[in-house]
């Protein structure tokens, strides 16, 4: 055991780190970094998810959150939808990894629904909580990487990947920009309110920079993820 959730028996073994910010921050681009650093030296397997989605059946939900099928329904209909997700993701596939001791990584968990549909969308802190209790429970991230980015810049590199592949923005993409600093204050102040749990990573530089930070970050919160040197490498000249 790697993180402090000692309190969950669901994750008995296995380290769960979440990737959280803003639109086209680089999270997806970050976690394929990290698993192949991980996979290469910690010798334990790692699990790459995300929300909302993970699992087949929330999978299918993703598709409709994102082409806005209960935006219409308000913040919190929205944030149903993602905790009926996030019981699928979570009993399907994250505590299941957990228990094998796998180390999970998960792009976007809680803290989209406490910034997006709470703090950005309105939805009251106290029902966000209520949610968070029963749909998560003790099954909380051991690392949360925020990966902080002007929403400006985050919005048109995610524009950039949408003209190169043809895909117009999403139900989030196209909210204002006023939504989106909403979403980066939130964001700040959940590192701001939860230091132990939470790194804030400058995501505004080139994506070695920003991955030679996660690195960093991860190295000095869960040294056991990753250590000076591969596992399994040079025991026969450890004494050296
Ligand atoms: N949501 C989610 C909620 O409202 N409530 C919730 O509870 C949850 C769980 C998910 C949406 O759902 C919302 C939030 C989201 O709006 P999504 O498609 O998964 O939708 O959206 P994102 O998580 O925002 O995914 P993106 O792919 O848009 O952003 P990423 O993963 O942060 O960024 P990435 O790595 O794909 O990079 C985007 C582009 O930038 C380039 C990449 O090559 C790519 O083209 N890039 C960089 N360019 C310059 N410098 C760097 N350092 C770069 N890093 C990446």
């Amino acid at each position: 055991m790697t993180g402090p959730r000692l309190a969950d028996p669901a994750a008995a073994g296995g380290t769960f780190i979440t990737f959280e910010g803003g639109e086209g921050a680089g999270k997806s681009t970050q976690i394929a970094r990290l698993a192949a650093t991980l996979r290469a030296r910690s010798g334990r397997p790692v699990c790459v998810t995300r929300e909302p989605g993970g699992s087949p059946r929330a999978e299918e939900i993703r598709a409709a959150l994102l082409d806005g099928v209960a935006k219409p329904y308000g913040p919190f209909a929205e944030a149903l939808l993602f905790s009926a997700a996030r019981i699928d993701h979570l009993d399907r596939l994250i505590r299941p990894a957990l228990r094998r001791g796998e180390t999970v990584l998960c792009d976007r968990f809680i803290d989209s629904t406490r910034a997006y549909q709470g703090a950005a969308g309105g939805l009251g802190p106290g029902i966000v909580d209520a949610l968070e209790r029963v749909v998560v429970g003790p099954t909380r991230p051991d690392l949360t990487l925020i990966l902080d980015l002007a929403p400006e810049s985050g919005l048109a590199r995610a524009a950039g990947r949408g003209a190169r592949t043809g895909q117009g923005a999403d139900r989030f993409e196209a909210e204002a920009l006023d939504f989106h600093v909403r979403l980066r204050e939130s964001f700040l102040a959940i590192a701001g309110a939860e230091p132990d749990r939470c790194a804030v990573i400058d995501a505004s530089r080139d994506p070695d920079a920003v991955e030679a930070a996660v690195r960093a970050a991860v190295a000095s919160r869960l040294p056991a993820l990753l250590p000076d040197r591969p596992a399994g490498a040079g025991r026969s000249g450890d004494a050296a």
